[in-house]
């Protein structure tokens, strides 16, 4: 079943006893309070729920309790909701929790709402109307300036129906939240219905959800599978963002749930314990001092955290700044998600913001980046965004990263990528898994490994080229793998270096041999070739020479490796010609004596003895020139 028509979440606020529950039966027939101690003492302790489908809009309804005891599980309610019903009792006006409650929803980004003036049964006109020009004036310079004021009694029926039109045409203006991005959903129940299993709710703020998906439970990282959904009381194939949702989740028991978790898309999104934030302290709230304590409430979860201020030793009423949360338990946050802090003690509502960054380093002394780097983010496109995420790490940032800090699509982040590098401003150094560093960083990397090659070249003139794995070892762990291999490329396109099987060579470079050392080359060569199949031993060779030993080694692997010279055991070097020979002498006794030749006729033939005799064969062997068949060879 697909669903069509908008979801609109609307949560109640105001003051205990305002009528806010009662208000919720009249519009929906459902009396939210459902617990059996809300039943027996007539107030709401818990977040309660009902639904309503008028105009073609589903309505969600997230009733929150007024106590102030409770305000904990209100914040849990009403993050996010899209529509606030802000209601207050004509008899008794606004009160401490109507202010709470308003602030809250300011520091939440509630952006519409109703306001119903209930139990107008109580008063007269003239009162009602008095009340409604305070109002006004209360939510005057506020998201609520203009909202519709709705007279209401639900013990007369009175107003109801201007109240659900109200409702509706508020709910017409917003835009639904995005469902182009991965599932969400902040838990705020958990429960066990027999036949079923465990239950979970909460509002989905994000996405999408099918019934048979695999999920994540955060913080545990669990993976679970939907068994099945409900929205609006009703089963459903799928839930989008913006839906009441409770989900039936196979693989775990209810008790193992608790509101705070997070049910998600897989992989997708990470708990953190540490994130930047912009934090806005209310006007009457006392002033907040570096490393205070507060009460963290985001999505349906509340931890206890540690303030730090970016600058300054304190935060002054009505101010803003550029925090560090540090909290004492994991939660599940994203970028851009709104928060509500709580002073320790006594608990009462101090402030509220934005989460910048929900998986920030702990900030040390060095980093003196990071204030800029809040700045920068904060305000900026998402170019804007991913370039400074890109510039703040050397070592690169990888998408699997970049989705849970930004909460962008994966899709989303390599758009914003290929825009950047196209730019010039960053570069994608591998693609799958992708990564991507800094241009500067980049081409900066690939600066200095050329000098390595440059300097390997001066320090070794008679090496062909540095070993790919040594030049790897010299670029250091600053360096990743991908981001090595990706700098070599780029020299090698830009003909500055050639790859000449495991070596790295600066393009051009000749091995350049002086006077001395080309002397040495020839006796060398001289020295093999002279002795065909009898060689003397490497050693020997090089002794006769007039440079010292080192010098003559490397010139011996010159030979080696232009294959005037062969090796065909660690003593035994002998000279191509002498080989090439060896094969000539073998088909010509295949011609003559057949192609098998025993050991002994091999010494004869060629007039080495065994010490030469042995290792020979098996390099011709090898070489498949011959083919050992019990003591014979068999000439190929
Ligand atoms: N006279 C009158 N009483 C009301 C009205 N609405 C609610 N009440 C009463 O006010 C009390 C508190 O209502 P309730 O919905 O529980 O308030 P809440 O704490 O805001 O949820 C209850 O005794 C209700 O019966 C109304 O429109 N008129
Ligand atoms: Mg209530």
């Amino acid at each position: 079943m697909t669903t069509t028509g908008k979801s609109i979440i609307v949560g109640t606020a105001g003051h205990i006893d305002h009528g806010k529950s009662t208000l919720i039966e009249a519009l929906t027939g459902t009396h939210p309070d459902r617990l059996e101690e809300e039943k027996r003492r007539g107030i709401t302790i818990d977040l309660g729920f009902a639904f309503l489908e008028e105009g073609g809009v589903r309505f969600g309804f997230v009733d929150v309790p007024g106590h102030e005891r409770f305000v904990k599980n209100m914040l849990a309610g009403t993050s996010g909701i899209d529509l606030v019903l802000l209601v207050i009792a004509a008899d008794e006006a606004i009160k401490p929790q109507t202010r709470e409650h308003f602030d809250i929803c300011k520091l939440l980004g509630v952006k519409r709402g109703v306001i119903a003036l209930s139990k107008t049964d109580l008063v007269d006109r003239n009162t009602a109307e008095l009340l409604r020009l305070e109002l006004e004036e209360f939510v005057k310079g506020s998201f609520l300036e203009g909202a519709p004021i709705v007279g209401v009694s639900a013990k007369t029926g009175g107003g109801l129906a201007l109240l659900k039109k109200a409702l509706l045409d508020e709910a017409q203006k917003i835009t639904e939240k995005k469902t182009e991005r991965y599932f969400r959903l902040p838990i705020d129940r958990s429960f066990a219905v027999k036949g079923f299993g465990t239950v979970v709710t909460g509002t989905l703020i994000s996405g999408h959800i099918a019934s048979g998906d695999e999920v994540e439970l955060l913080p545990e990282k669990r993976l679970l599978r939907v068994r099945g959904l409900q929205t609006g009381g009703k089963s459903v194939a799928h839930a989008q963002a913006g839906q009441r949702t409770a989900v039936n989740l196979a693989g775990i028991e209810y008790s193992a749930v608790q509101r705070g978790m997070v049910i998600a898309a897989p992989g997708r999104f990470r708990k953190t314990r540490r994130m930047d934030a912009r934090l806005e302290l209310l006007p009457g709230a006392p002033l907040l001092k570096n490393r205070a304590q507060v009460h963290f409430h985001a999505g349906t979860a509340e931890v206890v955290a540690e303030v730090l201020l970016y600058e300054g030793a304190e935060l002054l009423p009505g101010g803003t700044a550029f925090v560090h949360l540090r909290l004492a338990e994991d939660v599940v946050v994203a970028r851009g998600d709104r928060f509500i802090v709580r002073q320790f003690s006594p608990v009462s509502t101090i402030g509220g913001g934005e989460v910048l960054d929900p998986l920030a380093r702990r900030p040390t002394r060095k980093d003196s980046g990071r204030v800029r780097f809040l700045e920068r983010t904060e305000q900026g496109s998402r170019e804007d965004v991913l370039q400074a995420m890109v510039e703040r790490n050397i070592l690169g940032v990888s998408a699997q990263e970049i989705v849970p800090r930004t909460g962008w699509m994966e899709a989303e982040v390599r758009a914003t990528a290929d825009q950047l590098a196209r730019n010039g401003a960053i570069r994608v150094v591998s693609d799958d898994p992708m990564l991507l560093l800094a241009e500067t960083v980049f081409e900066e990397t690939a600066k200095k490994l050329f000098a390595r090659i440059e300097t390997f070249h001066k320090e070794n003139p008679l090496l062909p080229g540095i070993p790919r794995e040594e030049l790897r070892a010299a670029a250091g762990r600053r360096v990743r793998t991908e981001t090595f291999r990706a700098a070599l490329e780029e020299l090698v396109r830009q003909n500055k270096v050639t790859l000449q099987g495991d070596l790295v060579k600066k393009a051009g470079t000749q091995i350049t041999l002086t006077a001395e050392e080309l002397r040495a080359k020839e006796q060398i060569e001289q020295a093999f070739a002279r002795a065909g199949l009898t060689v003397p031993s490497v050693k020997e060779v090089l002794a006769q020479l007039a440079i010292e030993s080192k010098r003559a080694e490397k010139i011996l692997q010159i030979l080696l490796r232009e294959q005037v010279l062969v090796r065909i055991s660690p003593e035994l070097v002998f000279h191509r010609d002498a080989l090439g020979n060896l094969a000539w002498l073998l088909q010509n006794y295949k011609k003559l004596r057949g192609e098998r030749i025993a050991v002994p006729t091999f010494k004869e033939l060629t007039g080495i003895t065994r010490k030469y005799a042995i290792p020979l064969l098996e390099y011709l062997d090898r070489q498949r020139l011959t083919r050992r068949t019990g003591d014979e060879r068999v000439i190929l």
